[in-house]
């Protein structure tokens, strides 16, 4: 049989999950034999996504960082692009993180929903909530004197400890870049060839998704029967959606305001990138998609595109963080939880450093959402809520990944003055700017 896209493959195990679950509550013994029978296998695929997180941070940070030991050569595009990027991503977790407050769709849950929730949560993980909570609201400083662990395997140990490992992978990154090419070489081949591992067992962990979201939402279904949840569920979707697409609008406005091209141009410039990255789900496989549009389409020299694209596929997540902030707040929201303003600025910085560290494939925001939530003292249990409606959010926010990654290279080659004329329909053969 041919084989089914992953992701129709999830939508799939998602509809037959909640369907067997309907089924077998018709059965005095049903809800039991799912609890006992098939939630095992959802809490296995939450814990292998949690397993890859730290490898991950390591691997593709310090990749990341000893990768960028090239942007010294190229300072002035190399400084525009990284500072782009990360003003880009700042301003997408922001907007996710007003509209999952304005719209707080984890709050339209019912009271009983939500003790359900919190007792299945604390029941599973013995952790019970306010403590959680309260051990992440210390002092103004203690988030900065929590920063630097005192030591890597304790960190590494405890995901409530993510920022910790991210800083370690950030300080080895720039140990790797500041001393002899010929001694760092080793090192960073080493660190080369551990991503493409970690990748590699994130596809696998995902060829398991639709049997995890099978078991996932069986168990939500007996275990939270509320239509309030799933109502909530869809107002969680919907406020992503909605911020992906205001994202795509500033997108839209940088453009036209930093290089003068119009919004109709940009679009039809990237659209062919966008329909990929939807089906795909993925930056990495869109990538030779994304430089041949910016390129052949927009006018972007190569030298600008080589250079901008692929690191922009690597560490410039922007529809990823704006999910991971709208995600994070969302199961506070869903388990009772107030998250204060300064857990929430912490969000912006994890939710930032988690989609830097978000591999361009599938799933890897969810993995890194870990993170997120880690940091915040957020229950990691919200992840069986929300991965249910994972997929079809990755498609998209895979999109606007792409179409961020593809504005800010227009805007870099605007800046260091290797872009073509604005609004230049097609090339023709003898014009191109080198
Ligand atoms: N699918 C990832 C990408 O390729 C993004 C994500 O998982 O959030 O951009």
């Amino acid at each position: 049989m041919k084989k089914i896209a992953l992701h129709w493959q999830i939508l799939l195990g998602m509809a037959a999950g909640i369907i067997f679950a309907l089924i077998m509550t018709n059965f005095s013994w049903g809800s039991d034999f799912i609890s006992d029978w098939i939630k095992p296998f959802g809490n296995i695929f939450i814990n292998a996504l949690k397993l890859i997180a730290v490898p991950l941070i390591l691997a593709s940070l310090i990749k990341g960082i000893s990768d960028l030991k090239d942007i010294s050569k190229l300072s002035k595009m190399g400084t525009r692009t990284i500072l782009t990027y990360i003003c880009t991503t700042v301003i997408a977790v922001s907007i996710g993180l007003v509209l999952v407050n304005v719209i707080a769709p984890g709050k339209t849950i019912s009271d009983e929903t939500r003790s359900d929730l919190i007792t299945s949560y604390e029941g599973d993980a013995n952790v019970r909530i306010s403590d959680a909570q309260k051990q992440k609201d210390a002092g103004p400083l203690q988030a900065l004197e929590d920063l630097v662990p005192s030591n890597i395997f304790g960190a590494a140990s405890d995901n409530s400890n993510m920022l910790q490992v991210i800083f370690f992978a950030i300080f080895f990154g720039i140990g790797l870049i500041l001393i002899p090419e010929k001694t760092a070489k080793p090192v960073k081949d080493f660190f080369d060839g551990f991503n493409e591992v970690i990748l590699k067992m994130i596809d696998l962990i995902m060829l398991a998704a639709p049997y995890g979201v099978f078991a996932l939402l069986a168990a939500l279904v007996v275990e939270s029967p509320s239509a309030d949840l799933f109502a909530a569920l869809a107002m969680y979707a919907l406020t992503v959606l909605i911020g992906l697409a205001i994202m795509i609008g500033v997108y839209i406005l940088l453009v036209w305001v930093f290089t003068k091209n119009t919004p109709s141009f940009f679009i039809n410039g990237i659209a062919p990138a966008q329909l990929l990255a939807f089906s795909t789900s993925s930056s990495a496989a869109t990538l030779p998609v994304t430089m041949e549009r910016v390129e052949e389409h927009m006018g972007v020299s190569k030298e600008v595109t080589s250079f901008v694209l692929p690191i922009g596929a690597t560490i410039n997540m922007d529809g990823t963080s704006l999910y991971q902030a709208v995600a994070a707040v969302f199961i506070a929201q869903a388990f009772g939880m107030d998250l204060s303003i300064g857990a929430q600025l912490g969000i912006i910085a994890t939710a930032t450093l988690a989609s830097i560290g978000s591999a361009a494939v599938p799933g890897a925001g969810m993995v890194m959402l870990v993170i997120v939530l880690a940091q915040a003292g957020i229950p990691e249990a919200g992840l069986a809520l929300i991965f249910a409606v994972d997929r079809p959010l990755d498609m998209c926010r895979t999109v606007v990944n792409v179409t961020g990654d593809a504005a800010v290279s227009l805007m870099v080659g605007k800046s260091v003055d290797m872009m073509g004329p604005p609004n230049v329909k097609e090339w023709d053969d003898d014009y191109h700017p080198e």
